[in-house]
């Protein structure tokens, strides 16, 4: 290490000698911004071992991190952001195209040069007395010719060793940009963390992403959100691919069949828990390993979507799972993982309420001791696990083509209205189903929880570009696919009378799967609807629950629908222009039939 650490006593020089040298146009990039931000000194992390357990130690002495009893948790941390920083600020997030076209109805946009010059004023010089960490990473498998590559610039080593943990970062990711002269600049400075003068910026036209006054994973992991979804979803417009919010994972069957499925839930609503499902005991020879928790990237080959994941790690909701909805991820983040804005036991485990409800008091995400379970954890406290830790990983996963995906699925939390599970009976109104997600907002993104928004693919926090041409690319991109992916829409989240869930999810919608995997198979009837296609029930296998209770999950409340479509009409019209021709026709054929229900 001694040529780093001797180098980065002369910032600019390092620059020069060690990083880039093939690549002068990369190499003025980052100057500018040393100039810029003044930082005391420059590491560049080739070897993220060797700098994750520095940090990691470093930070544990000043009592940034608490390390976790090692009994349960081996080389395991706490941490407790700043209270006013512990979730995306949709607000803050600017799409900065050249042209406002291009950003759409939905996304907030400012002129570049401005957006700049209000970011650099805000900048300049704010890394005195700090050191400069640069991450060169790689998104996806090393060799695949659909991964990418870029380099992360910050002053924090929280986001540093969240990074080493969610990204494949090292000298390989330096060769890459070298080799292939393409990459992704992202700059975080953490600022004052105020949250008035707060941006997550995204200059789509130039790869670049600048991020300020903020160290939250969404805002400040800039390998996730904002390049393998934002900017990832404008390279994958110009390159007949596809960044998609999705979870995959690969289902075996009992004949040993395998299905890719992927699947669309807005944040917070089901989709890591969904990548990391248990078979049901009485569904034995079925089987599911996960591709992907949050991301994925598709491209077209052999006339079929396949599915890599760009990302290296998890970065997952921690209230809400436990040794009985997800023993799976207790297996992944029982060591190497950094838990964010949990309680703690006063054993010094990690602790959110269904994790463990038999303790009397803990320290609250704060670290004030309290008794006042429900609140001690933040509701959007997170656990940071390589994805290596999980035992159950597809082999896939390191294939440089990925998965071959043969459903894709959406949804997002629903207390009424949507059916447990139906079909598109084409891809066009597979789009159309995914343009109409309509979800309950979750504390993943600071405002109010519970509150019915319009989310599309579950992407309108995260898509780069216009929303009306992200449909017609959807489109576009059917057409092109020869062996198309089935589409459905699944809701976990329908409440009955008393407030309660009717389906009980988790490892149960294995059961949604099977039927799934029979419609692949050509094998399940189905019932037309002009809503969908919905199973049969009286021949959907439902494990211990009711006819009563399945009934109420697909109970088709047409007047319901049509309010739900008049709902979302204004929400499309809003997108103007852009918005497919062949997309509105969908939307129309479907209410003419809830029409005439
Ligand atoms: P992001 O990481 O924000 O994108 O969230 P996600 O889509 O990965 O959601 P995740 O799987 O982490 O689940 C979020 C919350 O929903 C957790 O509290 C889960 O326990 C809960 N949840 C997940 N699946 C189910 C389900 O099938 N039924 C019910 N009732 N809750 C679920
Ligand atoms: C989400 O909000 O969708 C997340 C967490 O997965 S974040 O990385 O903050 O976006
Ligand atoms: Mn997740």
């Amino acid at each position: 290490m001694g040529d780093i650490e001797n180098i980065s006593k002369n910032p600019e020089n390092q620059l020069k000698m060690l990083l880039f040298h093939r690549n002068p146009e990369l190499n003025g990039r980052l100057e500018t911004f040393v100039r810029m931000l003044e930082p005391a000194n420059i590491v560049v992390i080739t070897d993220p071992d060797f700098y994750e357990k520095k940090l990691v130690g470093e930070m544990a002495t000043d009592h940034e991190l608490i390390e976790l009893n090692r009994k349960y948790y081996s080389n395991s941390y706490l941490y407790r952001s700043n209270p006013d920083d512990v979730a995306r600020t949709e607000k803050d997030t600017y799409i900065s195209s050249l042209d406002e076209k291009n950003a759409g109805a939905t996304n907030n946009w400012m002129e570049p040069e401005h957006l700049k010059s209000r970011i650099f004023n805000l900048i300049k010089g704010s890394m005195k007395n700090k050191t400069m960490y640069i991450v060169p990473f790689i998104l996806g498998p090393a060799g695949s010719k659909y991964s990418e590559a870029g380099i992360q610039i910050t002053d924090n080593p929280y986001v540093v060793i969240n990074l080493i943990k969610i990204s494949l970062v090292g000298k390989e990711a330096i060769n890459r940009i070298e080799n292939t002269g393409k990459y992704v600049v992202a700059i975080h400075v953490t600022g004052t963390l105020d949250k008035n003068n707060r941006y997550i910026a995204h200059f789509t036209d130039e790869d670049l992403i600048i991020s300020v006054n903020t160290a939250y994973g969404g805002n400040a992991l800039l390998t996730k959100k904002g390049y393998a979804l934002r900017i990832a979803s404008v390279h994958a417009r110009d390159n007949s691919r596809m960044a998609e919010h999705m979870m995959a994972l690969e289902v075996t069957s009992p004949s040993g069949r395998k299905y890719g499925i992927s699947g669309a839930f807005p944040s917070a609503s089901g989709k890591t828990n969904l990548s990391m499902i248990r078979t049901p005991t009485d569904m034995a020879g079925w089987d599911a390993q996960l591709l992907s928790d949050d991301i994925i990237w598709m491209h077209i080959n052999n006339d079929s979507l396949y599915a890599i994941n760009p990302e290296y790690g998890f970065f997952g909701v921690a209230p809400g799972t436990n040794a009985t909805t997800n023993p799976n991820a207790m297996k992944a983040f029982n060591r190497d993982t950094i838990f964010t804005n949990t309680a703690l036991t006063t054993d010094g485990k990690p602790w959110w309420y269904s994790l463990d409800p038999s303790v009397s008091e803990v320290y609250d995400w704060h670290g004030n001791l309290t008794t006042d379970l429900k609140n001690a954890a933040h509701p959007n406290s997170r656990f940071t696990t390589p994805i290596k830790n999980y035992p159950y990983l597809s082999s896939k996963f390191y294939d440089n083509e990925g998965l071959k995906i043969d459903a894709m699925l959406f949804g997002g939390r629903r207390s009424d209205l949507i059916p447990l599970v139906r079909q598109a009976k084409s891809w066009a109104q597979g789009v159309l189903f995914g343009a109409m997600i309509r979800a309950e907002t979750t504390a993943a993104t600071t405002g109010k929880v519970g509150i019915l928004r319009n989310d599309p693919m579950a992407m309108i926090p995260f898509c780069g570009y216009n929303i009306g041409d992200y449909f017609q690319h959807w489109l576009d991109m059917g057409k092109l696919v020869q062996h198309r992916p089935e589409i459905f829409y699944v809701n976990w989240f329908r409440k009955d009378s008393d407030g309660n869930f009717i389906w009980p999810g988790f490892s149960e919608n294995f059961r949604v799967i099977e039927w799934i995997a029979s419609r692949l198979d050509a094998k399940a009837n189905a019932i037309e609807t002009p809503v969908g296609l919905i199973p049969d029930i009286a021949n959907f296998a439902s494990g211990n629950l009711g006819k009563n209770k399945l009934e109420q999950l697909f109970e088709i409340d047409y007047p319901g629908w049509l309010k739900e479509l008049n709902e979302i009409e204004p929400f499309f019209k809003k997108i103007g222009d852009s918005f497919p021709e062949e997309l509105w026709r969908e939307f129309h054929n479907m209410k003419d039939g809830v029409e005439k229900q």
